[in-house]
């Protein structure tokens, strides 16, 4: 019997060493090996060379991991000679152009140094009862911006809030200075600098338990080897008092957050604040949405300007579709309504559901959070659910792409409308929730997050141009569809917009110019270019030899119908003048 060199090699060395391999991560008697070459009837026969070079240790093919690549998964008893040797005499195979084994791989977590984090059921737990929070970390932890520079705020509505609390992190207004009786920065609002009482309105807030606790669900300062972990380690939270009493008192509150995000995207960031999600921990029992037209309305105002609302139901075991609820019966598509789930991913007994009006699940059973000034404490309700998927919304925001924050910006409300979409479509499915919730599923910020940053969003790029001279033009581009999307071309007359899938009808117009028009459709994460070259009004017109009007560029003129019995009027005050 005839042995290559490289088994004699292998018996030597394979008897002198002791079975053991260097790394404990390992697949045992797994190995990832690529061939050399790519043409894949060559790599069968080169497979066939190999086993039977290496048929000692039964060396297998088991599957291909990829063609193109050549890449195999193959298999050999390693209980016969060192896993080591036998890795290093398959290298040296002439088919061979690279060998390795095949390690274990661990999901990463990221797990936060606040004490009591292990306390918090409802982010991390043995029994997976919770929204995978180390999961969604691992992805990012930078959490108080997003990708342009943002700073992420989350309004929470409440009975009061202990600012002092050494765990929380809330907004300033620092246009505004406290205390002198003078509306500094002219935001209709005095002495706003720490957020808004709507019950006093002024800008002097209490301490509550209640909304100290919500904050610290959304947004606990993490990571600081103290207390607890929000959902989102860094967002600052905007406290605004105004949850109970009157009606009169929750629009006031509401007014302040709409008052500052629409400060925001108007000045392009220069005032008011980034507000990307509000937190309503109260309502009315029983409430029919009908009653409360100009409460329920609110969420769509908030929702046009970028911001998503989660409230939490009725803390009542009642059917929410049947009996009613305010705000989360409000069928806002900006607002998530939010009930109860225990450590066991049950419903919470008392917690209201609805398979219509109820989205989605979040833990809100012996929730650990932070309470009076400077201390910690377990709350039970709806109320304790919520913030979990108020922080998540701003996690979300930190984690999204340039170019999906871009998006925000040109499109604050329908953006926010794709936001809130990732979130319920990352829920996990849940046996208590199914068939009484719009998801039947449970937050999992995870899941919600890899929704953000697998996505793309669909792009329409491209050049305008003056067709007579080809000299670019900045032509003002507008598509309209589900949302409307616009932008300017830049002095080379490039531009770029990110939408949502779906029809939309594009115009580019430019002073002077006849404008151009089309209906297009964009599927999800496509890229359409266009070039369009405008003609000028004037040109449009020309006459032929007989002096009759000649229309240059029929097609465009007839979308553009409206416009051209004004260019033809316009024409001919010139020919008459210049003729
Ligand atoms: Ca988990
Ligand atoms: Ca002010
Ligand atoms: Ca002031
Ligand atoms: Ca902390």
């Amino acid at each position: 019997m005839k042995y290559p060199l490289f088994w004699v090699l292998i018996f030597v060395v394979g008897v002198c060493s002791i079975a053991t391999s260097a790394e404990d991560n390992l697949n045992n008697g797994q190995l990832l090996i690529q061939l050399e070459g790519d043409d894949p009837v060559t790599a069968d026969q080169r497979l066939d060379q190999l086993e039977t070079d290496f048929r000692l240790v039964q060396l297998r093919r088991e599957k291909s991991l990829s063609k193109r690549l050549n890449i195999w998964l193959c298999t050999f008893d390693p209980s016969i000679f060192d896993e080591t040797d036998v890795l290093q005499d398959i290298r040296r195979h002439r088919t061979v152009k690279q060998a390795q084994f095949n390690h274990h791989l661990t999901l990463r977590e990221t797990v936060p140094d606040d004490p009591r984090f292990g306390s918090q059921w409802a982010l991390h737990q043995a029994n997976d009862h919770d929204i995978d929070a180390p999961e969604a970390w691992d992805l990012t932890t930078n959490t108080g911006t997003t990708a342009l520079g943002d700073t992420i705020v989350i309004a929470v509505i409440d009975a009061g809030f202990h600012l002092s609390h050494p765990d929380l992190y809330f907004w300033k207004n620092y246009a505004e200075i406290p205390g002198n009786g003078i509306d500094d920065d002219d935001n209709g609002y005095v002495d706003d600098y720490d957020g808004w009482n709507a019950y006093s309105s002024s800008g002097s807030l209490y301490g509550h338990s209640h909304g100290t606790h919500v904050c610290g669900i959304a947004a606990a300062r993490s990571n600081n080897a103290l207390g607890v972990a929000g959902v989102n380690w860094n967002a600052q939270i905007m406290p605004v008092q105004g949850s109970s009493r009157s009606e009169s008192t929750v629009i006031e509150a509401y007014g302040y957050v709409i008052e500052m995000r629409a400060r925001y995207n108007e000045t392009n960031g220069e005032e008011g604040a980034f507000v990307v999600s509000t937190n309503s921990s109260f309502g009315v029992d029983y409430g029919d949405p009908e009653d409360y037209p100009i409460w329920c309305a609110l969420y769509d105002t908030m929702g046009t300007l970028g911001i998503i609302s989660a409230g939490a139901t009725a803390n009542r075991g009642i059917n929410i579709d049947v009996y009613g609820d305010v705000p989360t019966a409000c069928p806002s598509n900006y607002l998530i309504s939010v009930t109860n789930t225990t450590s066991s991913d049950g419903r919470y007994g008392s917690a209201g559901y609805g398979a219509t009006t109820i989205d989605l699940g979040a833990p809100g059973t012996s929730i650990l959070s932070t309470v009076s000034s400077s201390s910690y404490g377990y709350k039970t309700g709806t109320s304790m659910a919520t913030p979990h998927v108020a922080g998540a919304v701003a996690l979300l925001y930190a984690a999204a792409t340039p170019e999906q924050i871009e998006a925000h910006h040109a499109n604050p409300g329908a953006s926010a409308l794709l936001f809130r979409e990732w979130l319920l479509a990352g829920v996990d499915s849940l046996p208590a929730l199914q068939g009484i919730t719009v998801t039947g599923g449970r937050l999992n910020i995870h899941k919600a997050l890899l929704n953000v940053v697998q996505d793309e969003l669909s792009q329409i790029q491209g050049t305008v141009t003056d067709q007579s001279t080809g000299l670019p033009l900045p032509a003002q581009i507008r598509a309209v569809g589900d949302q409307t999307v616009e932008t300017t071309a830049n002095a080379e007359g490039d531009f770029s917009l990110y939408l949502l899938a779906g029809d939309y009808h594009l115009e580019i117009s430019y002073p002077d110019y006849v404008s151009y028009q089309t209906d297009f459709q964009v599927q999800h994460g496509q890229l359409i270019t266009v070039e369009v070259a405008l003609l000028e009004r004037f040109q449009a017109f020309d006459l032929n030899q007989d002096g009759i009007f000649n229309i240059v560029d029929v097609q465009q003129l007839a979308l553009d119908a409206d416009r051209s019995l004004h260019d033809l009027q316009s024409f001919l005050e010139f020919w008459l003048e210049n003729r």
